[in-house]
């Protein structure tokens, strides 16, 4: 490889490094995309957080651990060190290496647990929403605006508009307000499934005849942004074709839409628990 070829070779992988880290940290999914999704919740920031310092903390160990790989290669190598000791037992080393990764597992499981603790405890929420799913698609409620519901099933590919996401983009969006505390409920009707959203920092089982709960408050300037997610749980042949599209709005807007979607789906027969007894007794 002559100088002028090395060099093209070098800005090319320099090109392509800077092209992904400027995809890295986005609020939607982009190809090529590294690291998680941009947070547009409180717990997804408190995960961004939780997750920089495992890393350094793993970093720090990895080299750790290398550095001794190398030394004691270096050191205590047939040539260099060529009567090895017999030495057996060390009582302060091994207290020292037993110590140490318990304190390092404390360092991380306080943390850990308050974050867990955060996700799980929806304080004062100003709506609530309630995520059911299904073989395959989710249904939702919205019970503080009226008990309307809807379904919402992913847009298959033949039938995708430009722009729209394969095995992303569902017929009907959710649509929740930024700026508010929304409690998300989350079961199943048949089958365990799970509700996962990134950018939220939500993946929360849904467990026929149990009622379990996380919350998301949206970053203003995400309004106008779609997040998408995906069913987290082996649910069936389905499975992949059950994705989550909600669509983040101004609270004006929101309540826009909540006048738009009464009429739009509360008069419907199929409204979602009608729905689920029928489709529980089709056999998929
Ligand atoms: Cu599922």
């Amino acid at each position: 490889m002559t100088k002028g070829t090395r060099l093209g070779v070098f800005f090319s992988l320099l090109a392509i490094g800077m092209t992904l880290a400027s995809l890295a940290g986005a609020a939607e999914p982009q190809a090529w995309h590294l690291n998680f999704q941009d947070a547009a919740s409180p717990v997804m920031e408190r995960i961004d957080g939780f997750h920089d310092l495992l890393l350094i903390i793993i970093t720090a160990i990895s080299v750790f651990v290398l550095a001794l790989l190398v030394y004691v290669m270096w050191r205590y190598n047939e040539k260099r060190n060529p009567n090895p000791s017999k030495t057996s037992h060390h009582t302060l080393i091994e207290v020292i290496w037993t110590v140490v990764p318990v304190l390092i597992l404390l360092v991380i499981v306080v943390p850990s647990m308050r974050l867990l603790y955060y996700s799980e405890t929806v304080e004062e929420a100003e709506m609530t929403i309630k995520a059911t799913g299904h073989q395959w698609y989710w249904s939702y409620q919205y019970p503080d605006h009226g008990e309307f519901g809807f379904d919402a099933y992913m847009i298959p590919e033949e039938d995708l508009q430009p722009g729209q996401k394969r095995l992303l983009d569902t017929d009907n969006y959710v649509v929740l307000p930024v700026d508010t505390t929304v409690r998300i409920q989350v079961t199943a009707g048949d089958v365990l499934h799970s509700f996962a959203v990134p950018a939220f920092g939500v993946k929360k089982d849904a467990v026929p005849g149990r009622l379990n709960e996380t919350w998301v408050k949206i970053d203003p300037k995400y309004a106008g942004t779609t997040f998408y997610g995906q069913c987290s749980e082996i649910c069936g042949t389905g499975h992949a074709y059950m994705p989550i599209a909600i669509k983040a709005v101004t609270k004006a807007e929101f309540a826009a839409w909540v006048e738009e979607a009464k009429n739009t789906f509360a008069s419907d027969e199929s409204a979602p628990a009608s729905k689920a007894v029928q489709l529980a007794g089709r056999s998929e």
